[in-house]
């Protein structure tokens, strides 16, 4: 899985170490690794998990302090606690051998010992075991779960939120993604924005318009440009469309020469005015994805 360490409990702020790994770490009181402190640090895992029979798995994490676990965009595991040496288990979820499914791990070390693993108990065994390296793949969505901050935001509980922009889900039911909610009676700018955490060498984004039903595609803009940056103040265009046909609900991927970028802009200077909302003028993103080049 593709490793994010952040030098605070938060997964906030500047990103201090990336790296791929499998999750079975028994830190005691040492750092995880260079230029990351000995306690108060946070590391989100992120990539696929792969099942190698069919049936109904079982994951379990083992943690000091706080853990929570995502699998197929499904939280199953959440235990964002100050805590001594706990183990979690979730409850069965039926896998597909072949099948690669989403996996996010997140962890925070307070103080004192550290230990974060993550194991699985596969169909008809009878013990949990460490996942192993073999069967987890490191993220190429670079975006997933990083910070978003936008012009606008409509910021309606459960639908549309800021983080769900880079929850890896797109769904046509709740979270929806991002909305932004200025000026809704005319058309006008918005634009959001996705912070990596640290500059990375990436090479295409994609867009996904919202999925649910007679809403599909709208909130996708009309006329926008796809900025990136490594500082968050000088900015170079890698996309620009205008009069672009509303979306049918697939992802929209946008290339580019590959660049070192840590910030990726979204600015909507036309936007769609929807028919099923009062024709309003709304900028929406199901999700980013910021793809990294291998
Ligand atoms: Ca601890
Ligand atoms: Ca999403």
């Amino acid at each position: 899985m593709t490793a994010r360490y952040f030098n605070n409990v938060t997964l906030s702020g500047t990103r201090v170490l990336q790296r791929t790994e499998a999750v079975n770490f028994t830190w005691g009181t040492a750092a995880p690794g260079t230029g990351v402190t000995v306690d108060n640090f946070s590391v989100r895992w992120s990539g696929q998990v792969e099942a190698f029979v069919t049936g109904a798995y079982q994951f379990q994490t083992s943690s000091n302090d706080g853990v929570r676990l995502w699998v197929n965009g499904v939280q199953v595991i959440n235990n964002w606690t100050d805590h001594s040496l706990t183990t979690d288990t979730s409850s069965a979820i039926n896998l597909t051998a072949g099948t690669k499914y989403n996996i996010v791990m997140e962890f925070y070390e307070r103080s004192g010992d550290a230990v974060a693993r993550l194991l699985w108990k596969s169909p008809g065994a009878a013990d949990f075991v460490a996942v192993p390296a073999s069967r987890l793949y490191a993220a190429s969505n670079a975006a997933q779960g990083d910070t978003v901050t936008a012009s606008s935001s409509a910021e309606i509980a459960g639908a549309w939120s800021l983080p769900y922009a880079t929850d890896g889900l797109v769904l046509a039911t709740n979270p929806l993604g991002w909305s932004s909610n200025n000026s809704l009676t005319s058309n006008h700018s918005e634009w959001v924005k996705v912070d990596l955490g640290a500059s990375t060498s990436i090479n295409q984004v994609v867009l996904w318009p919202r999925i649910d039903g007679v809403n599909a595609g709208y909130g996708f803009p009309i006329n926008f440009v796809i900025a990136v940056s490594t500082n968050n103040s000088t900015w170079t265009t890698v996309a620009s469309r205008t009069n672009y046909a509303k979306p049918t609900g697939t992802a929209q991927p946008f290339s580019f020469t590959a660049r070192s970028a840590r910030y990726i802009r979204i600015t909507g200077s036309s936007l769609r005015a929807n028919p099923n909302d009062s024709n309003s003028y709304r900028m929406q993103i199901a999700e980013i994805q910021v793809i990294s080049v291998p």
